[in-house]
C-alpha cells in the first residue's frame, strides 16, 4: 500500500534556530525530561515504528476502519484527552525562566540561603498573568496581572505569588469565591470575556467598600502596562524574614523593572485586544529571543516587629500598603529572565504556583487572605493537574533532593525503593529522617508567634478605614493618570446597565475618595454630583511620589519600537542613519511600507521591508519615524492606512519625526506642532534624533492628551 499526501523530504528542512544555550541547575535538570525527535523513527507510546501515519486501517480502501487499528486508536485516544482544566483564575499566562542574583549576604535578615551570598545565583520560573480572561483571552484587556515567581533554591521551592498591584480586592480569603465569581463573565451567557466591566463585578465591588483600594489601581493605567517587562510586582501580604538567631521582621516583597514602568493608552490596549491579542507574551518572548533579558531589582520593606502597631493601617490588612516614603524598600538582589521555555504546555501551564511554598528563613504574617491562599493553591492543582503527585511534574520539581513516605496516587513518577514507609521506622534505618533546626542547611521550623485569642468569626476594627489609602493614590497620580482614572471608571461604569449600581459606586465608594473624582465620573454618566461621602473623610495626607507612572521611568529608549514608514522612492540614507541611531541606543526600529513586497528607493536601489502598515500597526510601536523622499511621501499622502497610522500614532501621544517632504504630511492632516512632533530637513537626522529620543524616553507626549481628544482615529 503507498503512502498518500505524506509531505516531501525537502518540506521536512526547517529546523528550531533559537539559542537555547543558557543554563542554570534547574535548567539542567529539565534535560532529564526534554525529549526531541529530531531524527527518531516516529513510533506509538509503545515505542513500535510506524510505517503510515496517513491512513487508517480499513476493509478495503473505501471500507469501514477496523478496531484493531492500535495506532489509531492510540492516537485519537491522546488526542481526546489533551485539555486540562484552565487556572480558575490567572488562566492566561507566559512565563520564562531565569536566575535571581543575591546582591550581599543578607543573613541579618534571613538565614534563607539564596539570600545568603553576594552573587549567589538561584534558578527562577516566573509567569505572568491575566486574572479574569480565559486561557484565550487577550492580552491587553483592563485587568491586574499575576507576577508569580518560583525559586528552586538549594533548600526547596520558595513560591512567591504576587500581583502587579501592592493591593488586594478583598480582606479575607472566604470572600474570595464571591470576588472571583463576581468578576468572572456573568453566568447565564458568559459575558464578557476579560472584562471588570459589567453588572456582577460592580455590584459586589460597590457593595463591599474594602475592594475600593485595589479597584481604583485596576482603573489606573497599571492595569494596561505596555508590556510585562514593564511592571512592578508586589508580594502584596505582609511576611516574615528570620534569621538563624530566630530574630523576625515584618516584611513587604517588592520587584522593580529596570525597563521602568509605563502603560498603554485605553484606545490602544482595546485595539490590540484584536489586532495582537498576544501582544504580551510576543513582547517578552521576542525580547528574550533578542538578549533584551527582562531585569527586576527585588527589595524589601521591613519593619521591626516592635513597630507592628506604628501605623495608621494595620499591616495584616492586605488592601493596604506601606507608602515607600515612610519606608524605603531596601534592595536585596536582581531577577533576570534570560529563557524562553521550550513547551508552552510542559513549563508553564502545568507549573503550581503556591504561597504556602517557603524555605527556611521565610514565613508568614498572620494577613486572614493569606492564610487562606495557604490552602487554596495546592487544592486546586489536585483537579488541575489531576492527582497528588503534580510536584513531580518536570517543571515543578525542587533541584533539591525530597524524600518522604507519601506514596501511590495517580500519575506517579517515582519508584520508591524500601520496604517501610512510614517514620519512626526500624526497618530502612530510620530513612528518610528529620532535620533539626539550624543556622543553615536545617529542618523548617515555623516563627513561634505567641498567640493568646478567642475563636471568632471577626474582623479586626483595625481594617476598617477604606478609603484614605485609595485617596493617597489618588492624591500621588500624575493629572494624565488622574484623567485616566476617571475615564477608566466613567467607560466602565457606563456599561453597568442597572442605574442603582452605578450610583452606589459614585455616591458610596468614589465620593469618599475624592469628591472631584466623583463629580466627574457622576457627569460622565449623567448623575448628580455627590456633595459630600458618607464616611468621614480622611485626615490630610502626604502624596506617595513612589505610586505614579511618572517617576517610574528608566530614562532610556532601550528597547523601544519605532515605526519607519517607507514607499517607493523613499529616502534610503535616512532610513538608515535613524536604524542605525536606534540600535546604538537599545532601541529597535522596523520598516513598513504599503505592502511587505520591497520597494525601490529614491536612488533606485532594493530596500527590504519588515512587514506592510496593515501587518504591524502604528498599536505595535512606541513611535513613528518618516523619511523625505517625495514620491514616497506622495503615496503615503494618497494611502487612507497611511494616514490613519499617523492620525493614530498622534492619537495615542506618541513621538512622530519627520523629515523633508514628509513634513507636509503632518499638515496636510492637520497634526499641530507639539514636543513629540518633530520635523527637519531632508538629511537632518541628527537635528530631530536627540528630541526624538527625549520625547520616547518619556514614553508618551502627556501635554498633546487634550488635543488628541478631536483626533479621528
Ligand atoms: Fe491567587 C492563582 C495571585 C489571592 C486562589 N493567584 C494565582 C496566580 C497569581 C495569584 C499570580 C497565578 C499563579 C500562576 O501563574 O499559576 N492571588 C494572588 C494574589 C492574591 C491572591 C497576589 C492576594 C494578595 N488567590 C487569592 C486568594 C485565593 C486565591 C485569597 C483563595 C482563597 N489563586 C488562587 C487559586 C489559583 C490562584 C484558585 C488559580 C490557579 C492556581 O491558584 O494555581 O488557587
Amino acid at each position: 500500500m503507498t503512502k498518500k499526501n505524506a509531505p516531501s523530504q525537502s518540506d521536512l528542512a526547517g529546523t528550531d534556530t533559537l539559542d537555547r544555550s543558557n543554563h542554570n541547575a534547574k535548567l539542567d535538570s529539565l534535560a532529564t525530561y526534554r525529549s526531541d525527535a529530531s531524527g527518531q523513527a516516529l513510533t506509538t507510546n509503545q515505542g513500535v515504528k510506524i510505517a503510515d501515519n496517513q491512513n487508517t486501517l480499513k476493509a478495503g480502501n473505501r471500507g469501514p476502519s477496523l478496531l484493531e487499528d492500535f495506532i489509531m486508536r492510540e492516537k485519537i485516544t491522546h488526542f481526546d484527552h489533551e485539555r486540562i482544566p484552565e487556572r480558575i483564575v490567572h488562566a492566561r499566562g507566559v512565563a520564562a525562566h531565569g536566575y535571581f542574583e543575591s546582591y550581599a549576604d543578607h543573613s541579618a535578615l534571613s538565614k534563607a540561603g539564596f539570600l545568603a551570598g553576594k552573587g549567589k545565583k538561584t534558578p527562577v520560573f516566573i509567569r505572568f498573568s491575566t486574572v479574569q480572561g480565559p486561557r484565550g483571552s487577550a492580552d491587553t484587556v483592563r485587568d491586574i496581572r499575576g507576577f508569580a515567581i518560583k525559586f528552586y533554591t538549594d533548600e526547596g521551592n520558595f513560591d512567591l505569588v504576587g500581583n502587579n498591584v501592592p493591593v488586594f480586592f478583598i480582606q479575607d480569603a472566604i470572600k474570595f469565591p464571591d470576588f472571583v465569581h463576581a468578576v468572572k463573565p456573568e453566568p447565564h451567557n458568559e459575558v464578557p470575556t476579560g472584562a471588570s466591566a459589567h453588572d456582577t463585578f460592580w455590584d459586589f465591588v460597590s457593595l463591599v467598600p474594602e475592594s475600593a483600594h485595589a479597584v481604583i489601581w485596576a482603573m489606573s493605567d497599571r492595569a494596561i502596562p505596555r508590556s510585562l517587562r514593564a511592571i512592578q510586582g508586589f508580594g502584596v501580604h505582609t511576611f516574615r524574614l528570620v534569621t538563624a538567631e530566630g530574630k523576625s521582621r515584618f516584611v513587604k516583597f517588592h520587584w522593580k523593572p529596570r525597563q521602568g514602568v509605563f502603560s498603554l493608552v485605553w484606545d490602544e490596549a482595546q485595539k490590540l485586544a484584536g489586532k495582537d491579542p498576544d501582544f504580551h507574551r510576543r513582547d517578552l518572548w521576542e525580547n528574550i529571543e533578542q538578549g533584551n533579558y527582562p531585569e527586576w531589582e527585588f527589595g524589601v520593606q521591613i519593619v521591626e516587629e516592635e513597630d507592628e502597631h506604628k501605623f495608621d493601617f494595620d499591616l495584616l490588612d492586605p488592601t493596604k500598603l506601606i507608602p515607600e516614603e515612610q519606608v524605603p524598600v531596601t534592595p536585596l538582589g536582581r531577577l533576570v529572565l534570560d529563557r524562553n521555555p521550550d513547551n508552552f504546555f510542559a513549563e508553564t501551564e502545568q507549573v503550581a504556583f503556591c504561597p504556602g511554598h517557603v524555605v527556611p528563613g521565610i514565613d508568614f504574617s498572620d494577613d486572614p487572605l493569606l492564610q487562606g491562599r495557604l490552602f487554596s493553591y495546592t487544592d486546586t492543582q489536585l483537579s488541575r493537574l489531576g492527582g497528588p503527585n503534580f510536584h513531580q511534574i518536570p517543571i515543578n520539581r525542587p533541584v533539591c533532593p525530597f524524600h518522604n513516605n507519601q506514596r501511590d496516587a495517580h500519575h506517579q513518577g517515582s519508584v520508591h525503593k524500601g520496604r517501610a514507609s512510614y517514620e519512626p521506622n526500624s526497618i530502612d534505618g530510620g530513612w528518610p529522617r528529620e532535620t533539626p533546626p539550624a543556622a543553615s542547611g536545617g529542618g523548617f521550623e515555623s516563627y513561634p508567634e505567641r498567640i493568646d485569642a478567642h475563636k471568632v468569626r471577626e474582623r479586626s476594627p483595625s481594617f476598617a478605614d477604606h478609603f484614605s489609602q485609595p485617596a493617597l493614590f489618588f492624591h500621588s497620580l500624575s493629572q494624565p493618570e488622574q484623567r485616566h482614572v476617571i475615564d477608566a471608571y466613567s467607560f466602565e461604569l457606563g456599561k453597568v446597565e442597572r442605574a442603582w449600581i452605578r450610583e452606589r459606586q459614585v455616591n458610596e465608594i468614589l465620593a469618599n475618595i475624592d469628591l472631584e473624582l466623583a463629580a466627574q465620573v457622576a457627569a460622565n454618566l449623567g448623575l448628580p454630583a455627590p456633595h459630600s461621602g458618607t464616611v468621614k473623610p480622611p485626615a490630610k495626607q502626604q502624596p506617595s511620589p513612589a505610586l505614579s507612572q511618572r517617576n517610574l521611568l528608566s530614562g532610556d529608549i532601550r528597547t523601544r519600537k519605532v515605526a519607519i514608514l517607507v514607499a517607493d522612492g523613499v529616502d534610503a540614507k535616512a532610513v538608515a542613519a535613524f536604524q542605525k541611531k536606534l540600535h546604538a541606543k537599545g532601541a529597535t526600529a522596523k520598516v513598513l511600507g504599503p505592502t511587505s513586497a520591497p520597494v525601490r528607493t529614491a536612488a533606485g536601489k532594493t530596500l527590504e521591508v519588515d512587514a506592510s502598515l496593515e501587518g504591524l500597526p502604528s498599536i505595535a510601536f512606541d513611535a513613528v519615524f518618516v523619511p523625505g523622499g517625495a514620491k514616497s511621501v506622495e503615496t503615503l499622502g494618497q494611502s487612507g492606512v497611511a494616514k490613519h497610522y499617523l492620525l493614530e500614532a498622534y492619537k495615542h501621544l506618541k513621538p512622530i519625526a519627520v523629515l523633508g517632504d514628509a513634513r507636509e504630511l503632518l499638515e496636510r492632516l492637520g497634526l499641530p506642532a507639539d514636543d513629540g512632533l518633530l520635523g527637519g530637513d531632508d538629511g537632518a537626522v541628527a537635528k530631530v534624533f536627540a528630541p526624538f529620543t527625549k520625547a520616547l524616553a518619556q514614553h508618551r507626549i502627556w501635554a498633546r492628551e487634550p488635543q488628541a481628544r478631536a483626533v479621528p482615529a
